[in-house]
Parts: structure tokens; sequence; C-alpha cells
């Protein structure tokens, strides 16, 4: 299946000096949930744990432009970013980095989010793929292995934000007394 949708949505085409690659991560939250996070274009500081500010030109449409502000401590910034792809049905969000002050030139990310049966439950596989240029002085490698660790922190970060925000709409009588319970032994 990831095989499948990687094929059908992810397929990008690096040149020689570009790196190219995917990762993937399966959320035990409805698509609908992890899908309202994915597509706040104007706040990834809800769930990319890297984002301090985030401010966003136009009506986050096709074409907006988001200005964002990354921590201290990463080899970057600042980010220019443009909007590329929303599709509210088939969740997908796609966004070019058109500037800013870091490495990565010509990046280029595509997010899809799929539903999926996980231990029973309703859950989501999110897919994220990415194209950069390989910046000087750095291999292939290197870069693949930075982005790969930005994305795998944004998504995992991505899960913890959608599956609380699953259970808070979860009241179930047992679970609260169960919740009450445990509050009780400690
Ligand atoms: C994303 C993906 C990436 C963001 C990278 C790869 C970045 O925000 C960080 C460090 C950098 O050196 C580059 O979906 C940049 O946000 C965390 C500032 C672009």
């Amino acid at each position: 299946m990831e095989a499948q949708y990687i094929i059908r949505h992810h397929r990008h085409q690096p040149t020689e000096h570009q790196c190219s690659s995917s990762v993937v991560k399966h959320i035990k939250a409805p698509v609908d949930i992890v899908w309202s996070a994915v597509r706040r274009f104007d706040q990834p500081q809800k769930y990319k744990p890297f984002v301090s500010r985030c401010i966003v030109r136009g009506d986050f449409e096709i074409g907006s432009v988001r200005e964002v502000n990354v921590k201290s401590g990463l080899p970057a910034t600042t980010s220019t970013e443009i909007l590329e792809l929303l599709d509210d049905q088939e969740h997908i969000l796609g966004f070019k980095i058109v500037g800013g002050d870091h490495r990565l030139k010509n990046y280029s990310s595509i997010v899809t989010v799929h539903p999926e049966i996980i231990d029973g439950i309703l859950g989501a596989l999110v897919i994220e793929s990415f194209v950069v240029d390989v910046p000087e002085g750095n291999t292939q490698d290197e870069t693949c292995y930075f982005v790969n660790a930005v994305i795998n922190c944004n998504l995992k970060s991505l899960a913890i934000v959608s599956e609380s925000t699953a259970l808070q709409g979860c009241s179930h009588p047992s679970i609260d007394s169960e919740l009450s319970i445990s509050a009780i032994k400690l």
C-alpha cells in the first residue's frame, strides 16, 4: 500500500546534484484529525517542533507565502515557503522553499495522509517526501540524513499532537473512571 501511495503521489525527479527521499509514519488517530493539523499552512508551529513563529501572506490558498522562523541551535534562522498544492479531498499538501537563511535550496515537499487500521482502530498513514539540492561541501547522504531527521521529528510530533486530540474527543465513562483511579494511586 505504502509503495503504491508513493508511486502515485510522491514522484520526484532529482537531478544529479539533488537528493530525494520519503518518511512514513503510522499515527493512531483518524485521518480527519491528522489532516486538520497538516493542512494548516499558516500554523506549522502547531506540530513542527523547530518552528518558533510563522507569518502568512495571502489567504492560505495555492500561492500563499509563509515566513517561518526556526528555533536557535539549527543551521538556519528563517525560511520563506510557498503553498503549491492543497487537496482536502485526497489529503495532499505540497510546498516549496523559495528563500530564507538556511542551506536547503530548491526544497520541495509533498505530504499525504491516508486512512489505515492500526491495532484495530482507525488510524492514519502519513507519507512525506522531498527533493532538495545537495549544498556545496556536503554529500547526498549527509543532506538526506539531515532532512530525514527534521521530517522524522516533525512526524513524531504530529503523532503526539493528533493522538492526544483524538483521546480528548473520546470521553468514555470507563476511561474517565480509570483515569481517576490512576490519579488516586498517584
Ligand atoms: C519542513 C521540513 C524541513 C525544514 C527545515 C526540512 C528547516 O525549517 C529547518 C532547518 C534548516 O536548516 C532548514 O517541513 C529549514 O519544515 C528545521 C529552516 C528550512
